[in-house]
């Protein structure tokens, strides 16, 4: 493998971060599983307009390509190679009475985390037989949640289109075809393997073999972050009673993308701000205070409708679950503050 060329135009973390000495250094080297380089870098090397670029097939290629790896993990979360990730779970620290009551603004609250079983490889160096295993024994667990936590599993073999379309389209289904994903693997085999847990009310599900082997998700209607996020808490202390996570005492959860390495976890509200969408300047200054990250209605590479927005915590590492949700809710405040002001003006 030759280094790469990147054009001018691209602006990926692995574009800033691949010198030539570096890809001179870690060109020849693999994990245990067999990942290489040439596999890390792939998705930003097939897609250019990548924002990261870069993929772990194994715990391990956090190690063996820590001279990449590191520094796109400090710029992404300011977190440097001597921090040390912690973890804190206790919804009860969390202070977040509904901003919204009256449901002016608040559409929607979601907060998932990523997982991925111990002692396997992470989606893109997976084999089909493993990854097979990886949903039986995720839906072993998921089929022991008891109370409101209870529900079904559904493979994606076999789902009816129609049925695939609405989840996706309802915002309860990952979508289909990511190219960033294709490039390092993580659709192979596809749709064998992945499927969706959900509750009767669909405000408990996991996503199994998207782009880690569970997105454990808690979402509902409104404003109620604080019910959301103690719904995930008792989840996921329940799942890994019978599946165990892959940790790391310095990052955290891993994940196949380093962004979501740590808590894993993305909060969010889906939040109509129709005058500050106005005002784009202070709309972004108030998300950059608050380290928030604007994505569109459908999700990550999505466009924003009629003023509504996908407003999430940009940083996963070195925080823990409450002050990520904790950050989360008070830029929402932040947000919504600005939108009663920009209406009246
Ligand atoms: P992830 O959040 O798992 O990283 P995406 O950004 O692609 O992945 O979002 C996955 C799906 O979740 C999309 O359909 C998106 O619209 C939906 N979603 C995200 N946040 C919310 C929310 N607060 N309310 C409703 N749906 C949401
Ligand atoms: N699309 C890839 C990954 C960015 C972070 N989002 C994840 N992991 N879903 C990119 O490099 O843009």
């Amino acid at each position: 493998m030759n280094y790469p060329k990147f054009p001018e135009s691209c602006t990926s973390l692995l574009c800033k971060f691949l010198s030539e000495d570096i890809f001179n250094q870690l060109k020849d080297k693999k994990t245990a599983n067999n990942f290489t380089l040439a596999q890390v870098i792939k998705s930003g090397v097939e897609n250019i307009d990548s924002g990261i670029g870069v993929y772990a097939g194994d715990k391990e290629s956090y190690a063996v390509f820590a001279p990449l790896f590191d520094q796109i993990i400090a710029e992404y979360h300011s977190f440097t190679q001597v921090d040390v990730h912690k973890s804190n779970f206790n919804s009860a620290e969390l202070n977040a009475p509904n901003p919204d009551p009256e449901g002016k603004y608040i559409i929607s609250t979601r907060i998932r985390v990523g997982r991925n079983v111990a002692d396997m490889p992470l989606g893109p160096a997976i084999s089909n037989a493993q990854r097979n295993q990886v949903e039986s024994a995720v839906v072993a667990a998921v089929n022991l949640l008891e109370g409101d936590l209870a529900g079904s599993y559904y493979p994606l073999l076999g789902m009816s289109k129609v049925i695939q379309a609405q989840l996706i389209r309802d915002h309860f289904l990952f979508k289909e075809g990511d190219r960033f994903l294709a490039a390092v693997g993580l659709n192979a085999d596809w749709p064998a393997g992945r499927g969706i847990f959900h509750n009767k009310d669909k405000t408990f599900l996991v996503w199994v073999n998207e782009e880690d082997q569970m997105r454990i998700i808690s979402m509902q209607m409104g404003g109620d972050i604080q019910t959301t996020f103690t719904r995930l808490a008792n989840a996921v202390k329940q799942i890994e009673a019978t599946v165990p996570f892959l940790y790391s005492q310095r990052l955290g959860y891993i994940t196949s993308c380093p962004t979501n390495l740590g808590t894993a976890m993305r909060a969010s509200v889906h939040i109509a701000l129709p005058n500050l969408a106005q005002d784009m300047d202070r709309f972004k200054m108030i998300t950059d205070q608050y380290r928030l990250q604007i994505r569109g209605l459908h999700g990550e590479h999505s466009e924003s409708k009629g003023g509504v927005y996908d407003i999430s915590n940009r940083r996963r590492l070195g925080i823990t679950e409450v002050e990520a949700v904790q950050g989360m809710y008070d830029g929402v405040v932040a947000l919504i503050s600005a939108e009663k002001a920009s209406a009246n003006r």
